[in-house]
């Protein structure tokens, strides 16, 4: 009998889990029967932008968090595919930092390439996932249709992202705040907020960025309210960052520190949970936001039973790439080329990783742990070979190119790791470009 291989997700992940079974079987492999069910109706993601907040067409909780004016956070160069180049893809350089419709059109232009989509039921979505008499049975609705139904599995790739559901504290006073608020994941529109003051609750990378959105199309003031530590950039006059929000008063938002602001909006930048409602609870990944979550083998393997497997479970400096050598790794796995070690050996190593990421004092120290943890799956599987000592790197000098201009930093060009080809320069400076759009960025 056939295995059967069932991808919850096609966003970036499950797309690479389907690029690497596809490249295993254009080589002579055997490979198992793979089913991708995917509750939007499209692939991509996150990188699939909707306009839609809260519930979708069917009620179901819009996954969506990405917003208008989206423009990669990170170099380009960090998150190329080594086996489908952005050269391949543009024939042509482009700027290192492109808006989310350019790299969508990349990641699904790989899809598109290998003809990925016969893999996917689109407008599907996974319900429930147990396992029971050595099989996974998959509980999943066909939303158009109206229907569910199980179907059985020997594998199960989880690959449903975790910058979707809101992690939502609260705090004194909201209820009455007579103002819009809202979570980072229901942002969709800066020019929403021209002219006004705004709170923007957390300092990680949605507060950097929406505070920056915001700034960018005109509003009048973006106060950042930080938990643990100011993220500290040079911001321009307009933006400035307070210690925690402790209470509102009317449209008075009160700080630790004892300073006060009226605001007339609030944005809650604090982060997601990794939330999977759908896998029974003995196989359900809980973990917070870290480089490293527990429980999971090379971060992926479900250490109690590895033939549930989770990727791009960890916090994120690497992105497609990551996703593609641990896909490409599963894939392995799943076809018996790597056989995985007892237990112990794998509660081991887990173990030995999360001290490091615990020792870990700095960013520059963090990327170094991702890069090598990466290289770790690298080196054992046939994804095509890549300069990662170049992409740390290049990872380090765009942390200081954001410590030299927050607003600059989009602008700066970078070499590719996977074809040497230097990027072009933007045609607008990133603080002046509004159309984020893939004709105006390819545009001269
Ligand atoms: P997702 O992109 O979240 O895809 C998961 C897929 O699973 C979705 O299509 C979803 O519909 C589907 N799904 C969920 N539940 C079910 C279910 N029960 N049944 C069926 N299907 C389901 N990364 C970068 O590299 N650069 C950036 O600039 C960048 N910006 C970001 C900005 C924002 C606002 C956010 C939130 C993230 C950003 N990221 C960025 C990181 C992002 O996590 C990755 O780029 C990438 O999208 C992760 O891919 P994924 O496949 O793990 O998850
Ligand atoms: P992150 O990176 O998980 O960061 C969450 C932030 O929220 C972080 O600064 C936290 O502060 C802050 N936080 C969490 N809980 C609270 C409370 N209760 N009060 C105040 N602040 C809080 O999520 P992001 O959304 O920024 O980024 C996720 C992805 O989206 C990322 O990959 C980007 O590319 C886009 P802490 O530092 O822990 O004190």
């Amino acid at each position: 009998m056939t295995p059967r291989v069932a991808i919850i997700g096609a966003g970036p992940c499950g797309l690479s889990q389907l690029q690497a079974f596809e490249q295993a079987r254009l080589k002579g492999a055997d490979i198992p029967e793979i089913v991708c069910f995917e509750k939007q109706a499209d692939w991509g993601g996150l990188w699939n932008y909707t306009w839609r907040t809260g519930l979708d067409e069917y009620g179901e909780p819009v996954h969506g968090s990405m917003y208008r004016y989206l423009w990669s956070n990170g170099p380009k160069e960090c998150l190329e595919f080594a086996d489908y180049t952005f050269d391949e893809h543009f024939q042509r350089p482009i700027p290192s930092f492109p808006p989310r419709e350019v790299l969508y059109d990349y990641i699904t232009g790989r899809a598109k390439k290998n003809h990925l989509r016969r893999y996917i039921r689109f407008s599907t979505v996974v319900r429930q996932v147990e396992f029971t008499e050595g099989q996974f049975r998959v509980r999943v609705k066909d939303l158009v249709a109206d229907q569910e139904r199980v179907e059985t599995f020997d594998f199960v790739v989880v690959a449903t992202g975790h910058f979707s559901i809101p992690n939502l504290p609260k705090f004194e006073g909201i209820e009455q705040f007579p103002g819009r608020v809202l979570h980072s994941h229901d942002f969709r529109e800066a020019r929403e907020f021209a002219g006004k003051d705004l709170l923007v609750v957390g300092s990680s990378y949605s507060a950097e960025d929406i505070a920056l959105q915001t700034y960018k199309y005109g509003a009048k003031s973006v106060t950042i309210s930080y938990r643990t530590a100011p993220m500290g950039f040079k911001w321009p006059e307009g933006i400035e960052e307070v210690p925690l929000l402790t209470k509102l008063e009317g449209k008075v938002a009160h700080f630790q520190d004892g300073s006060s602001k009226k605001v007339d909006a609030i944005v809650f930048c604090v982060g997601y949970q990794h939330n999977f409602p759908f896998v029974e609870d003995s196989l359900r990944l809980k973990t917070k936001n870290r480089l490293y979550p527990g429980s999971l083998y090379k971060g992926i393997f479900w250490m109690s039973n590895p033939k549930l497997m989770y990727l791009g479970m960890q916090d994120q400096f690497y992105t497609f790439s990551m996703f593609d050598v641990q896909a490409w790794y599963a894939r392995d796995v799943m076809l018996g080329r790597i056989a995985l070690p007892s237990y112990e050996e794998m509660a081991a190593d887990i173990a030995h990783w999360q001290a490091r990421e615990e020792s870990l004092a700095n960013p520059f120290e963090q990327i170094d742990f991702q890069k090598d943890y990466i290289v770790d799956l690298a080196d054992q599987v046939d994804y095509p070979s890549c300069d990662w000592e170049l992409t740390t790197e290049l990872f380090k000098v765009w942390e200081h190119d954001k410590e030299q201009s927050i607003l600059g930093y989009r602008d700066k060009v970078f070499r590719s790791p996977c074809t040497g080809t230097e990027a072009t320069v933007h045609h607008t400076p990133w603080i002046e470009a509004m159309d984020d759009s893939l004709a105006s960025f390819l545009g001269n």
